[in-house]
């Protein structure tokens, strides 16, 4: 175990479009810290990022990572996270370790229609953002329009620090007013241009111009002397930063590493950090874990607060499970220690940690923090193994994906006890499967669900039910008296006990409500089970000898068996909410096809210089099994979506009778 060799920490997530070069940028801001001998590559597999087989083999990030780098005395923990939209929920459990955004935008003359999303949830977070626009070596690379695009788009406040060098040799550091050459993993200090020296006086003019007003006294200074000094300027982007008033914009590149040691330092330096409590009990945060057939289960951890040391039990928020933690491992890559403690806002990586990915960790019978709102996936598929023997072994291999991966849930299809995987979409379900397959080494079948239809009820009505038995010897007997009314969509079933003078003994009331709740979730009269209504329990019969828990069970259920006959149920339909991004000149089609599927449409976004479309629909999820294919079909395969399980609404007659 090695001495700390840093004195704070920034917990940033790489977040951006796909292929925009996150994995490719943590890749090289590990190199310029000396971390790594040479710099590995997304295309030959070798990146610390990317390293599942199944990234490997698709060529994109598919699990949150973080690499530890250090530089200065300040140790920056990066999040790399997958681009897909459909890896939301990875990326929100980053978001929630976070100090900052490090924006990475490829220098191009479009905006993908992830970058618009991306920044409306960061706004919605208020979590610092800084940008950097990769790929500035391309030769159609063009950084002002790039800025441009994300101003326009995105937040007026978005503002270059840096300018490209020509041929990208490296940047000018607007802040410090000169120019740095990029030279292995040197810099050296150049004179500024002639050619270059009227734009970055003007691009220098415009940034102090926007950011000045951060603080009043600066202001003053600017206004009096035109100029104010380096220490300043940088005391007023932290703060604009910190605010999420002012994104900065640096610029470079991760193939050539151009402008990356300069990255490295505007996150030392702009970075907020976060106010920490290590006195406290320590809570942490699992935000990844990836399971290897040979390594085991690595988990990622974030200490929110507290101080965490090796061998501490915690418990598993939400279960009655306790975890040890066994070693806490600072992935510095190439260099990766064991620490003998970790303060509050740093990150660590584990092994043997059960915990799924997204739960909370506390100290024993410490109150976890409230459970983090993440979008409910909605894209399902049933599974069995293509041999039923081996059935078993496929459930256990997707119990422990869902762990892994918080976007998967699990669930059994209600009648025919089917493995239902529900992702955010066809690639992310098609990913977990090849991932379940190969860890599991067995082949896997996929159908379609059978849709979870529910009942519910249209109107008020009254039942008594009466249990009564007297053959010899003990009997039984029990009469409820109830009254149903329906409820709003996604209230659930409410039981309100109204017994008033003893009509049915207190010990008994829970045995009625068992029999009437055991009673919905088997299914009403149309045999779906029965949400969105209150059950009030007004009246009761009982005998002192031969009423038992059983006899109101039971009269708890005739009762409202007949309760349901009497009122009638409707059928209640499960809506999905789809998002999609197609090219413009697909909407029309897109468009009549959702429509056809009786979906409505919330709203068509223009993005990405109107080349991009994106369009939220609400769509039945009995009309979504074939969206994959037809979506792609009707774009030639640029379509993707998203999916999420959205409310249940009343089956339309019409279709009623169709099914
Ligand atoms: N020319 C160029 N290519 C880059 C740069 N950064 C990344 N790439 C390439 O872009 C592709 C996507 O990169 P990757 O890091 O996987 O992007 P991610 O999806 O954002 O993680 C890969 O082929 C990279 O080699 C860059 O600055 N310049
Ligand atoms: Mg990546």
């Amino acid at each position: 175990m090695a001495e700390k060799q840093w004195g704070s920490v920034r917990n940033v997530v790489v977040l951006g479009p796909p292929g925009a070069g996150k994995t490719s940028l943590v890749e090289s801001l590990a190199y310029f810290t000396g971390h790594l001998p040479r710099k590995g590559a997304v295309e030959a597999g070798t990146t610390l990022s990317d390293r599942t087989a199944e990234e490997r083999s698709h060529r994109h990030s598919i699990d949150a990572v973080a690499v530890s780098v250090l530089t200065g005395g300040v140790k920056i923990n990066l999040i790399d996270t997958p681009g897909i939209g459909e890896f939301q929920a990875q990326v929100d459990l980053a978001i929630a370790a976070a100090d900052a955004a490090l924006l990475v935008i490829p220098a191009a003359s479009t905006l993908g229609p992830e970058v618009p999303k991306l920044w409306a949830n960061l706004e919605e977070k208020a979590l610092p953002r800084i940008v950097f626009i990769n790929k500035c070596d391309r030769e159609n690379a063009d950084f002002d329009a790039t800025v441009e695009q994300l101003r326009a788009t995105l937040n007026p406040h978005i503002d270059p620090i840096e300018l490209p060098l020509p041929g990208l040799r490296g940047i000018i550091d607007l802040v410090r007013d000169r120019a740095f050459a990029t030279d292995g993993r040197q810099e050296r200090e150049e004179l500024i241009p002639d050619t270059l020296a009227a734009l970055e006086a003007a691009a220098r003019e415009a940034l102090l111009d926007d950011i000045v007003s951060e603080d009043d006294d600066v202001m003053e200074r600017y206004l009096a002397d035109g100029e104010i000094d380096e220490a300043q300027v940088i005391s007023v982007l932290k703060t604009g930063v910190a605010r999420c008033d002012i994104a900065p914009v640096a610029c470079g590149s991760a193939l050539t590493d151009a402008g990356v040691a300069h990255l490295l330092e505007i996150l030392a330096t702009l970075v907020p950090e976060s106010a920490s409590s290590p006195t406290e009990p320590p809570v942490a945060l699992v935000i990844a874990a990836t399971s290897d057939q040979y390594q085991g289960r690595s988990a990622t951890i974030a200490l929110i607060q507290g101080t965490l040391r090796p061998d501490t039990v915690l418990s598993a928020a939400g279960t009655s499970r306790e975890e040890r933690i066994h070693q806490l491992l600072i992935p510095i890559p190439g260099s990766a220690q064991t620490a003998l403690a970790l303060q509050a806002r740093d990150i660590a990586t584990v092994s043997k940690l059960t915990a799924p990915v997204g739960t909370w960790l506390t100290a024993p019978h410490a109150r976890a923090p409230e459970t983090l709102a993440m979008t409910t996936p909605g894209y399902t598929v049933a599974i069995t193994a293509e041999n039923t023997k081996e059935d078993e072994k496929v459930a256990q291999a997707v119990s422990r994906l869902a762990d892994d991966d918080p976007g998967i849930v699990v669930s059994r299809e209600e009648r025919t006890n089917r493995l239902l995987l529900t992702g955010m979409g066809a690639t992310h379900v098609a990913i977990a499967l090849e991932r379940i397959e190969h860890r599991s080494g067995v082949r896997v079948a996929t159908a379609e669900q059978e849709i979870p239809y529910r009942e519910t009820v249209s109107r008020s009505a009254r039942a008594e039910g009466k249990y009564k038995k007297q053959t010899g010897g003990h009997g039984q007997f029990g009469v409820a008296v109830i009254a149903v009314e329906p409820l709003q969509r996604g209230e659930g079933f409410q039981f309100v006990d109204e017994i008033v003078g003893g009509a049915i003994p207190r010990n008994f009331i829970p045995a009625v409500e068992k029999g009437i709740a055991e009673t919905l979730a088997q299914g009403g009269p149309q045999g779906y089970p029965v949400v969105d209504l209150r059950v009030r329990l007004i009246d009761g019969k009982y005998h002192p000898v031969d009423s038992s828990e059983m006899s109101f069970k039971v009269a708890g259920a005739l009762a409202i068996k007949q309760a349901l006959e009497q009122a009638g149920t409707e059928v209640l339909e499960p809506i999905s909410r789809v998002t999609t991004a197609i090219p413009t000149q697909n909407q029309g089609d897109v468009l009549g096809y959702l429509t056809g599927k009786r979906g409505k449409i919330v709203r068509t976004t223009a993005t990405a210089g109107r080349d991009i479309v994106e369009i939220e629909a609400e769509v039945p999820t009995a009309e979504v099994g074939r969206l994959a294919i037809d979506l792609n079909a009707l774009t030639s395969g640029v379509a993707s979506f998203t999916i999420c399980h959205d409310r249940y609404e009343v089956l339309p007659k019409r279709v009623a009778s169709r099914t």
